[in-house]
């Protein structure tokens, strides 16, 4: 099937969510996050060339150094989603504080962005990705920043883009994933992935190794078992890893260990934002003890571990690591 026979992102949203009231303007915001990823793909593809590789010299909320174009698709997001008229608030990895957009239309939603996920690997061309999930706006007036702390069980959508040997773009709500791929030539993305469900068969496990020895005896139990019986596959970017693991059956797994007693990764703009897209598609996303969109948040960048994928392997990982 050519490009020309495939509908645009535009055509589907408007075709599948056009009746539905209950997502009256949650078109917009996906659209402001393709035009901001359709940018952001230019921005990492000549940023080589264009001198925007390496650091900021700044260190951000998470203590981590901000790589140039991190803050370029932290800047390129916020503007297109501000701009969409239905975002009242974003929280952003790179952002310490909620960025609330004054004035926002009643049915507006907030956004808790990654924009750019992966940054280890930006410099060496491995594909890296941005992460949303999306949330109904509650409550008259503007958002305020506990708007923003809302369990992933609440959201409405979620997104995920990865920048890779081609830039995919995934959109995901309830019973509903579907992946469109860019066409660089017109910036329009097309339907190429339908009805995204997991694959059964789990055929990869995706963990970094090296924190083997930081793993308690339980988990350690847990990769053990996956270790002898799967491929192993870790790009280093959770969301390629990720949509490698959507697509062909797989889990990823970031548990606590005896160095990050709560996770490496986030509960707000990681964790729950890929739980939702691999719940809708028939998998799960688990801390290894509980269910990750059950979580009350406490703050913005909280971490959280995270087990998540193949929905029978993130089971029997959780049932060896939790003991239950
Ligand atoms: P490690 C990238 O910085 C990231 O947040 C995720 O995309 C990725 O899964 C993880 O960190 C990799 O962490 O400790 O294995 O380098």
């Amino acid at each position: 099937m050519t490009s020309g026979q495939r509908p645009t992102l535009r055509d589907f949203l408007a075709t599948k969510w056009g009746g539905n009231g209950q997502l009256a303007g949650l078109d917009a915001v996906v659209m402001a996050i393709a035009e901001g990823s359709r940018q952001v793909q230019e921005q990492v593809q000549s940023a080589a060339l264009g001198g925007a590789l390496g650091v900021t010299g700044e260190v951000n909320v998470q203590g981590e150094i901000v790589q140039r174009l991190d803050q370029l698709s932290s800047d390129t997001f916020v503007q297109v989603l501000s701009g969409s008229g239905f975002v009242a608030a974003i929280g952003c990895e790179e952002i310490e504080h909620p960025v609330i957009v004054s004035q926002s239309k009643p049915d507006s939603y907030i956004v808790l962005m990654d924009p750019l996920d992966g940054s280890s690997n930006i410099d060496v061309a491995v594909s890296i990705g941005s992460i949303f999930g999306i949330w109904r706006k509650t409550g008259a007036g503007d958002a305020t920043p506990s708007s923003l702390l809302r369990p992933g069980n609440e959201q409405v959508a979620a997104v995920y883009v990865v920048y890779g040997s081609s830039t995919v773009f995934v959109v995901a709500t309830q019973n509903d994933v579907n992946g469109f791929t860019l066409d660089p030539k017109t910036g329009a993305y097309f339907l190429t992935h339908p009805d995204i469900r997991i694959p059964e068969k789990c055929a990869y496990y995706s963990t970094n190794e090296g924190n083997f020895e930081s793993l308690d005896e339980a988990t350690q139990q847990a990769v053990l078992k996956l270790r002898n019986a799967h491929s192993q596959r870790y790009v280093g970017s959770l969301v390629a890893d990720f949509h490698r693991n959507l697509l062909k059956g797989g889990i990823f797994l970031y548990p606590a260990d005896v160095k990050r007693k709560e996770g490496r990764l986030r509960l707000m703009y990681e964790a729950n934002p890929l739980g939702f897209v691999a719940e809708q598609a028939g998998g799960a996303a688990s801390t290894g003890y509980r269910r990750i969109m059950d979580i009350m948040p406490e703050e913005l960048h909280q971490r959280t571990p995270l087990i998540l994928g193949n929905k029978d392997m993130v089971e029997q990982s959780v049932s060896l690591i939790s003991g239950g």
